[in-house]
Formats: C-alpha cells, structure tokens, sequence
C-alpha cells in the first residue's frame, strides 16, 4: 500500500467557522488522503509547529472571520524561516476571501485558494494533483523536530514500498540515550488514548520543559510486539474489564510480557472481577509484574496518578537495568578477548 498524501488542516484564530473544513476533511478522508486537522481558533506558530512534526505535504486553511491575507503569509513566512517551505499552504473560506485577496495570496506563496461552489471533488482532484508525487531530495532538516518527522516519512515510505531502509549508527537508538521508551498496547476501546492523553498532561506539569514524543502506529499492520526487539524499555498493557470469560485471559500473550497491566474503566461493574481474574493470571508468571486499576476518562484519577509514578520511577530503573545488562556484556567481551590473546 503507497503511503498517502498527508496533509494538515486548521481554521485560524479569532475564527470558530469550522463546518466547512469538517466536511472537507471527511472527504479527503474518505479519498485516502491522510488528515491531521487541528482544530478551529490556532494560531500560526501553533499551526507551523505541528506541520513540521507530523511533516505533511501541505497545510489547508479555512478562513471566514477576516485577516486572511497577512494570516495565509504568515504561515507561508514562518515555513520559509523554518527551512520547511516544501509544505506547501492553500485554502478557502466562501463568504469572506475576495478574488482579488486571493491574487494577492497567491503572490506571496499560497498555492490556491477555492472560492464558493467549488465542489468537493475538484478538492480533492487538487490535493492528489498537487501534492500527490513523492518528494525527492530533502534539505537538512534545520530543527531535532523536523530530522525525526524526516526519518519517520522516510521509514513509512520504504515500508509502503517494501524496501528496506539502512539506519545509520547515529539514527540507531545508542545505550547512552536519556530517553524513556514505554509502549502502551491492548484491545481496541480499553482506553489507550485517553490513558496516554492523561499520563502526558502529568508529564508535562511535572516536567514543564520536557519534551514528549508519541508514535503511535496500527498493530494490525505491525504487530504488537514491540519489546522483543529493545525498542522499548517497558511494555504497559492497557485491558478493558470486558474481555469476556476468564478462559479469554490465558489467550492473551501480552500479560506473559508486560511490565505493568492496566485495568482501565475499573468503574465498570465487572472490574473487580477481572482485576481478581488478572491478579491469578499474572501470578503464574512469577514475575514482580504490577497491576494497577485506573478511570483515565476521570479527571485527576488517582489510579492514573498511580501509573505515572510507576512509570517514571521504573523507567529510571529500565534504564540503569539496561546499562548495567550493557556494561556486564562489555565486560564479559573484553574478558573473553584477553582469555584469546
Ligand atoms: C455557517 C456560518 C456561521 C455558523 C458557523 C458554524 C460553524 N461551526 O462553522 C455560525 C452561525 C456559528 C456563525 C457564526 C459567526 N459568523 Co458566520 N457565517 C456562516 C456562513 C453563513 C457560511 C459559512 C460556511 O460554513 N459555508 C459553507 C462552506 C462549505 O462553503 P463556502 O464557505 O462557500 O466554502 C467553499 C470554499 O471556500 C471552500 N473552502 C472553505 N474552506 C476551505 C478550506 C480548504 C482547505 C479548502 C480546500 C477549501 C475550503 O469550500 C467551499 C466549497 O464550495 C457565512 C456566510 C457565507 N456565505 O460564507 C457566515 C460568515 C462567515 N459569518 C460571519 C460572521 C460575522 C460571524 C460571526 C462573527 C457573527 C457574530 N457576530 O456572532 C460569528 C463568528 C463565530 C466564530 N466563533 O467565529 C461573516 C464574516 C464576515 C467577515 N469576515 O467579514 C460571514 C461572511 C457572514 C456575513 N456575510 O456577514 N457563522
């Protein structure tokens, strides 16, 4: 499968018109352009930042309330200061944009603009046309942001096409990293999402100026077994309360391997049952595996606060077990070395 278009969509600030772009995204959606859409009232900065990280073809802008000329330049001036001008910038906005706006727009940089009655299908016609050819060589990235959203596209397209891609010794994760990496996993609608959204909003109030990453992928195209190859340092499986008989559980590799389970939604009915269900099951792995109960939908859950704690203190731990597991390794190489010579 081709990896598809991708592009971002906003409404700018001041401006809370977003019946246009919702139906606009839903079509380009249902065409296989990939959208990530922002939101109404976003301002440029916020607008710039985000297109650079998930580094789409081009950013489309509903506009109604006025401002549209220095807003749409702005954008397009912000790309150029951020070495990001090959995200191209085009939009709309029915009632408002003049064409003569829209010639002034397209002088400083917007691609097009759609005026009323234009149909959804000349959208999307556009969207392929445009910006439906791959890039070709890429300028170094001028930020860590936009190398990583680089590496990433650069990784999705050799996926799509079947080809492998050779990670250089300085892309590949080194044992020196800082970085925490923890993989979420579990059924659809256990609440990964709204548990990660949580946990990430802790982070932040802990850590004001920490940076976050999330990659977030399909298990039905990938597989879910992140932790066999080391590309995480703890593995949290989030389960929902209704996974049916007990009989269900011994199924369910992934509570052999996680580090910690989640039973979220435990204000179900069944969620005490299944914690009891899940405690035996994880009692036959004779692991120090944690079980924690958590509402993420429940603002300030303290079994959510629970999981954070666990999280950042065994991270640290994962991260020094990691170390010392490399070191011993080192040191039994070099001993077996000297026994050589
Ligand atoms: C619906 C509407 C509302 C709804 C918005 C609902 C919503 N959630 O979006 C409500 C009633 C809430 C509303 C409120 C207001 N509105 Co109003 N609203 C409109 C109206 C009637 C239609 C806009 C619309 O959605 N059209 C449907 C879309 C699909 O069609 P289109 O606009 O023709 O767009 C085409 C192309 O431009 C293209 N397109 C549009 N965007 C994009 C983006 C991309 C990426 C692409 C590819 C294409 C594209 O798609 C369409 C294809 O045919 C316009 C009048 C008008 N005729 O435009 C006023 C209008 C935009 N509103 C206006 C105003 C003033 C307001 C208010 C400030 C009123 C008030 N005093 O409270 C508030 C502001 C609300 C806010 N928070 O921003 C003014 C703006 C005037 C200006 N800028 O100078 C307008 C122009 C009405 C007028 N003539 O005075 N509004």
């Amino acid at each position: 499968m081709p990896s598809p278009i991708r592009i971002l969509t906003a409404v700018p600030i001041c401006d809370g018109h977003d019946s246009a772009i919702n139906t606009i995204n839903l079509e380009f959606i249902r065409q296989g352009i990939e959208v990530i859409y922002l939101g109404y009232h976003r301002s440029v900065g916020d607008i710039v930042r985000a297109a650079i990280q998930e580094d789409v073809r081009a950013i489309g802008i509903s506009s109604y309330n006025g401002g549209h000329i220095e807003f749409f330049a702005e954008v397009v001036d912000l790309l150029r200061k951020k070495g990001a001008d090959d995200i191209k910038v085009f939009g709309g906005g029915g009632g408002t944009i003049t064409h003569e706006d829209a010639a002034i727009m397209k002088r400083k940089g917007v691609d097009e603009v759609f005026f009323a009655g234009t149909s959804l299908e000349e959208m999307v016609k556009f969207v392929h046309q445009r910006y439906g050819k791959p890039r070709t060589k890429r300028r170094r990235a001028k930020s860590s942001d936009q190398q990583l959203a680089h590496n990433l596209t650069e990784i999705e397209q050799a996926f799509a096409s079947g080809r492998k891609r050779r990670t250089s010794n300085a892309q590949r994760r080194t044992s020196k990293s800082e970085t925490r990496v923890v993989g979420f996993t579990g059924p659809g609608g256990a609440g990964k999402t709204t548990l990660i959204d949580e946990l990430v909003l802790r982070f932040l109030n802990r850590n004001p100026k920490g940076r976050i990453a999330i990659l977030s992928h399909d298990p039905s195209v990938v597989g879910q077994g992140f932790q066999e190859n080391g590309t995480v340092d703890m593995t949290v499986l989030v389960m929902n309360p209704d996974y049916g008989s007990r009989l269900q559980l011994q199924k369910i590799a992934m509570l052999d391997l996680a580090d910690i389970v989640v039973v979220n939604k435990s204000d179900l009915q069944r969620a005490r049952t299944a914690h009891t269900e899940i405690e035996q099951r994880l009692e036959q792995n004779r692991r120090s595996q944690q079980l924690i109960d958590t509402v993420a939908k429940r603002h300030r859950d303290p079994g959510v606060d629970r999981l954070f704690d666990l999280i950042s203190k065994e991270s640290v731990a994962s991260v020094s077990d990691r170390r010392s597991k490399e070191k011993r390794l080192s040191q039994s190489a070099a001993t077996a070395k000297r026994r050589k010579k």
